[in-house]
């Protein structure tokens, strides 16, 4: 009996612990019924019998993981991830919580499941009878096997952005990532007619713009030595580096057949494709093929109504007459600055020329054997003609409806000549100082990207003459430089595509070390963190000439304004009351300086060195909402715009709380802290310094107390734990001060004392009126300014979402992404762009 009990608590004791030991020795497959845990993610991991790959979850920041396979030698802060887990190709990659995810081979239904923390299903493979285990094999492939060995559902038939040798593309073929784990605007995929391509794609699923530019355009299939309607659709690479697709598609690495090393092809953020081979210590990634040398080849790198050049490396500027659409984001392009020049009168338009340059695609319609006068006849003739392209000599003529795909460099047949009015002033010419480095400095440059290339067989037009452009005459280089830099240095837009072409990975450092050895830019963080850096004090200090000029001050630091030596102007924010060590600020603000949205005021770098912490912002023209709505003296805001900006705010916010990587809560909105830029577009500032002020010193996350009266969320004073819900309430009030004009501590209401309970009795104004007459208690909360111009349904719908916003259990206050969708509903009939947003 004694011995029989002993028995039963020893193995009950032994059992879990026999477990955990399994756990952690690496393991190459899971049973059926078993899973594996996101808090055991550093100790439970697949790896493949060869040691070659591992699978598991993976650590994106501190807070996010994806379920992703991975080379198992690489560094985890360097890890080379071959696969994530993702609802399709299109579909951002399945983004896990840190705690209670989990990854079981589902014993019902014989299916791999992954549960995020409350449980629900966010992922699965096909469900499969047989399946007995999911193993990790040697070619890297996840796969779900039968008692007997055999594969039931691999991801190798799921390839995300990379591709492993023995692996084939697949009918859905491999998509770029994007920013933060979104699907990027890149395809590698067969065509309709099973030509293996590089394919550019707008967002939103419509497919609007479309266009193949890999195998070369200008040519036609046989050109490109491809064959077409073979439907096997095959593609992939082997052991020895040879890539070969059943269209004939066709390359090498650079270091064909050696022996025994590890590659990965790989459709990269910028929409470049690359073979990597690892190095023999297994440490760094080196290119050993690339699709594209010039990056000015990929379409979309510039968006539309922007050109792409080489001077001395590949950047974008925007056309004569255009200024950027969104500052820190290229592929948004450039919008006119005049309006819009289709449908002027024909005696009301001009022509500027574009000398070598060529906008590729959305041709309104083709001729050969025209004059010049000719081809601009027809594209004055024509309202949706925006550009036309014309070469000498044949006569050719394209009037274009967009100008997108923009590219120019020497040698570049024909000129672009763009459609804007008669009475259109393009900015005066001046040459920009940097002149004389550019052109010092392009031989050297093209050189270092004829060596990237590694002397895989590219088609000569995709390479420039090296030799002819470092050669050509001084007059011949003068006229051209003048050209480039009128229009650079008029809109101040050179931005280099550092991170996005390898190349100049190491440049940060002003000379490429190891022009041969590239890093992996696979992750696309890199790409948006790459103009995230530390300033030194001087530099702030020259910057701000001395923090000369105040403009603003709030709780958390003054700002200042400052020009970088890059001619950046930038709010420069000293903070007060920072008690964290450099590395822990360093770390929280890396955080930050990743989260990218327009409606974010965007974090440039910071400096932190002895007592000083300083962050420093894009400056945003308008200042903040709180001037120009509170104040006087400031421009009266039309209903438009106090729509959008509502619209705005809300985006920000949503993207704040669901999308960005580590769900951020902002917890001190107010109209001090959205800004407008110079087209009353908001810019939410200050978010994700609530763990950097923690004023009490305790490292317990957020410090109780903080925001603002009068827009503080009851969970504040309450115990109640705080979610982003404090946000949507703040943003309650954001909505009515914004409809009203006035802040809400300010609205006369009877026997109201103390801000919160302001809040509480204007709300229950609004709901009392609201119930006794349904067409007056509207008027009452719109700004008299406005005169009565304002849309009725949109402010009617403001005044109800307000409300719900400001519920007092933040149970039933809407989310951010809700409240997004409900103003965009309300929008519709105040759409129609004067440009494609692309
Ligand atoms: C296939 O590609 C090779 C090398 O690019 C080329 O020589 C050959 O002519 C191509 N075959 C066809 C049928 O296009
Ligand atoms: C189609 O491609 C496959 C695989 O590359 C090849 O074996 C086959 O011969 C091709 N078919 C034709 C008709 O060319
Ligand atoms: C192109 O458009 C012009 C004017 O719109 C028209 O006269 C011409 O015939 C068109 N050419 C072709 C090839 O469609
Ligand atoms: C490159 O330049 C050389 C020398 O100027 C010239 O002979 C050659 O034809 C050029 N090649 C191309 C592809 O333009
Ligand atoms: C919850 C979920 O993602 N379910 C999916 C499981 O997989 C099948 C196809 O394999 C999908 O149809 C389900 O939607």
């Amino acid at each position: 009996m004694t011995a029989y009990t002993l028995l039963l608590v020893l193995t009950v004791f032994a059992l879990p612990r026999v477990g955990r030991a399994g756990t952690q020795r690496d393991r190459d497959s899971l049973p059926r019924g078993s899973s594996i845990a996101v808090e055991d993610h550093a100790s439970d991991v697949l790896v493949s019998p060869n040691g070659a790959f591992a699978c598991g979850f993976h650590a994106v920041s501190t807070t996010v993981f994806t379920f992703s396979v991975w080379f198992a030698r690489s560094a985890v802060a360097d890890r080379a991830v071959v696969w994530s887990a993702a609802a399709s190709p299109n579909a951002r990659r399945v983004v896990l919580h840190s705690q209670g995810s989990r990854l079981a081979l589902d014993g019902r239904r014989g299916a791999l499941v992954l549960t995020d923390y409350d449980g629900e299903v966010v992922w699965n493979s096909t469900a499969a009878d047989g399946a007995a285990r999911a193993r990790l094999r040697d070619t890297g492939s996840l796969a779900v096997e039968d008692a007997r060995g055999a594969v039931l559902w691999q991801s190798f038939d799921h390839p995300t952005d990379t591709l492993l040798p023995a692996q084939s593309v697949g009918a859905n073929g491999l998509v770029s990532s994007g920013r933060l784990l979104a699907p990027g605007h890149y395809g590698f995929r067969f065509s309709d007619y099973a030509m293996l391509s590089l394919v550019y794609d707008d967002g939103g699923g419509g497919g609007q713009v479309s266009s193949i530019y890999w195998p070369n355009p200008y040519f036609s299939y046989w050109q490109n030595s491809r064959k077409i309607y073979n439907f096997t659709r095959q593609a992939g690479f082997d052991s020895s580096g040879h890539f070969l697709a059943s269209d004939n598609a066709t390359f090498d690495a650079a270091d064909l057949g050696a022996a025994g090393v590890t590659r990965r092809l790989t459709l990269d953020t910028d929409g470049n494709l690359r073979m990597y081979s690892l190095d023999a210590r297994g440490e760094t990634w080196s290119v050993s093929w690339m699709a594209f040398p010039n990056p000015c080849i990929i379409h979309g790198v510039c968006g539309a109504n922007a050109v792409c050049l080489y001077t001395p490396s590949p950047s974008c500027v925007c056309a004569p007459g255009h200024d950027r659409a969104d500052r820190s984001d290229w592929s948004r392009g450039c919008r006119p600055t005049f309006g819009n020049s289709a449908g002027v009168a024909r005696d009301q338009v001009k022509f500027l020329e574009l000398p070598h340059t060529d906008f590729w695609g959305f041709d309104l319609n083709n001729s050969e054997f025209l004059s010049l006068d000719a081809c601009q006849a027809q594209c004055v003739g024509e309202p949706s003609c925006v550009v036309f392209q014309y070469k000498q000599g044949k006569g050719e003529c394209y009037p274009k409806s967009l100008m997108f795909n923009g590219r120019t460099f020497p040698g570049l047949p024909g000129s672009a000549y763009i459609k804007v009015p008669a009475d259109f002033d393009v900015p005066a010419v001046n040459v920009h100082q940097w002149q004389t480095d550019g052109i010092s400095g392009l031989a050297t440059q093209l050189e270092d990207i004829a060596r990237c290339q590694g002397g895989a067989g590219l088609p000569p037009e995709f390479l420039l003459n090296v030799s002819s452009t470092a050669r050509a005459s001084s007059s011949q280089r003068k006229s051209l430089w003048f050209y480039f830099y009128g229009f650079l240095s008029a809109f101040l837009v050179i931005e280099v595509f550092v991170v996005a072409f390898g190349c100049w990975l190491f440049s940060k450092k002003g000379i490429l070390s190891r022009p041969s050895e590239l890093l992996a830019v696979e992750e696309g963080y890199r790409m948006i963190t790459s103009h995230f850096r530390a300033y030194t004090y001087s530099e702030l200090q020259r910057a701000t000439r001395k923090f000369r000029t105040e403009i603003g001050h709030g709780g958390s630091g003054i700002v200042y304004k400052g020009v970088l030596d890059d001619e950046r102007t930038v709010a420069v924010k000293v903070l007060q009351d920072v008690s964290q060590s450099e590395e822990v600020f360093q770390a929280e603000l890396s955080a930050i300086g990743r989260i990218y949205h327009m409606n974010l005021v965007r974090m440039w770098g910071f400096c932190s060195e002895g007592v000083h912490r300083i962050l420093v912002y894009e400056y945003v023209e308008n200042g903040s909402l709180a001037n120009v709505l509170f104040q006087s003296s400031g421009k009266l805001l039309g209903w438009k715009q106090r729509f959008n900006i509502a619209l705005g705010v809300a985006k920000g916010l949503a993207y704040l709380h669901n999308e960005c990587l580590e769900w951020i809560i902002h917890c001190d909105m107010k109209p001090e802290n959205i800004l407008l830029d110079d087209e009353m577009e908001p810019k939410i500032t200050d978010f994700g310094l609530a763990k950097l002020l923690n004023r009490d010193g305790s490292d317990s996350g957020l410090s109780r107390i903080r925001g603002t009266r009068g827009y503080m969320a009851p969970e504040w004073v309450s115990s109640l734990p705080i979610t982003e819900k404090v946000d949507v309430y703040s943003y309650g009030v954001v909505l009515l001060e914004l409809m009203k004009g006035r802040r809400v501590s300010d609205w006369v209401v009877d026997g109201a004392q103390g801000l919160e309970t302001d809040v509480r009795a204007v709300v229950k104004m609004i709901v009392d009126r609201s119930k006794l007459d349904d067409a007056g208690w509207v008027l009452d909360l719109v700004d008299e300014r406005l005169d009565g111009q304002f849309n009725h349904v949109q402010a009617k719908m403001i005044a109800q979402l307000a409300i719900s916003c400001l519920e007092e259990d933040r149970n039933k206050r809407p989310g951010m992404k809700n409240v997004v969708q409900m103003l965009i509903s309300a929008d519709d009939e105040s759409r129609g762009h004067q440009y494609p947003d692309i």
